[in-house]
């Protein structure tokens, strides 16, 4: 027979545990998309306690979408590594042209990430900073469905070593820092310097140059990279996401 309080008593008891064990880690990720997934990868597979909350019922961000909902994605050369490292498939279209199923791709980096020892949240939304003297100590979050329907319910924090901002164009744990440090970004302007128009052979190399510190143990990936320092987007080429995550993580354990 079987018996259904067991059931609830396994996925409450196991969930708790979880996220129990990450209320004080050393890393949060903000976003689920392909940079931040490929950044709790590194970090996980490091030995740093890692953490990962995601907005959405859905992990893999914009990669599952493909190009316009055709689910396909391109990665060029620089990229073929990381395509490898995560035993995603794919074949060359011409030369330095790779596409993969964007499918097979947010599955192979979600799970992956997953078995380094990642640990992944979905359905909560990071609304606001932990900032003791102007250094960035964890994020606050609260239940997506609560933000969704506008209840007034109070958030709970997290505290970490380092936060990574890997939320893509709307760039909203920097944007919150922003807002309330009153300007104090480590941008040229002091504040978020906004996306430019599609160029995607421009765009594939600032997201990388750009992920780097954007306030003290504020860290920004991905889209949110180019979105925060000034770069343009790139659309559905994928190498730069996967880089620029891997940079961040490698940044990060070398500051460890
Ligand atoms: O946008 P997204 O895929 O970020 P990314 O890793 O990749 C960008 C590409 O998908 C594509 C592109 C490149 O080729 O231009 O757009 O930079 O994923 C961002 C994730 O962050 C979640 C959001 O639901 C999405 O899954 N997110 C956004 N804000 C929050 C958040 C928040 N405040 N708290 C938690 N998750």
């Amino acid at each position: 027979m079987i018996e259904e309080t067991t059931i609830t008593k396994a996925i409450i008891d196991t969930y708790i545990k979880d996220l129990l064990a990450c209320v004080e880690s050393d890393v949060i990720i903000g976003g689920a998309g392909p940079s931040g997934l490929c950044a709790g990868y590194y970090l996980a597979k490091n030995g740093l306690n890692t953490v990962l909350f995601e907005r959405g019922l859905k992990l893999g961000g914009g990669m599952p979408g493909g190009g316009i909902m055709f689910n396909r994605i391109v990665v060029q050369e620089e990229g073929r590594a990381l395509l490898d490292e995560f035993d995603i498939r794919y074949q060359q279209y011409e030369p330095g042209y790779y596409v993969a199923n964007s499918l097979e791709a947010t599955a192979c980096l979600t799970s992956k990430a997953i078995k380094a020892g990642l640990r992944i949240f979905n359905l909560i939304t990071i609304e606001d900073v932990m900032v003791r003297e102007n250094r960035v100590e964890g994020v606050v979050i609260n239940w997506s469905s609560v933000e969704m329907a506008k209840m007034h319910i109070d958030p709970v924090s997290f505290k970490s070593r380092s936060v990574i901002d890997a939320t893509g164009h709307p760039c909203e744990i920097v944007r919150i820092v922003e807002r309330k440090s009153g300007g104090t970004l480590l941008t040229s302007s002091g504040r978020v310097e906004g996306e430019k128009s599609m160029w995607a052979d421009v765009a594939e190399r600032m997201t990388v140059e750009n992920t780097k510190e954007v306030y003290p143990n504020l860290y920004v990936c991905g889209m949110a990279a180019n979105a925060a320092f000034g770069g343009p987007r790139m659309g559905p080429i994928f190498g730069g996401m996967l880089i620029s995550g891997k940079k961040v993580a490698e940044s990060i354990i070398k500051k460890k």
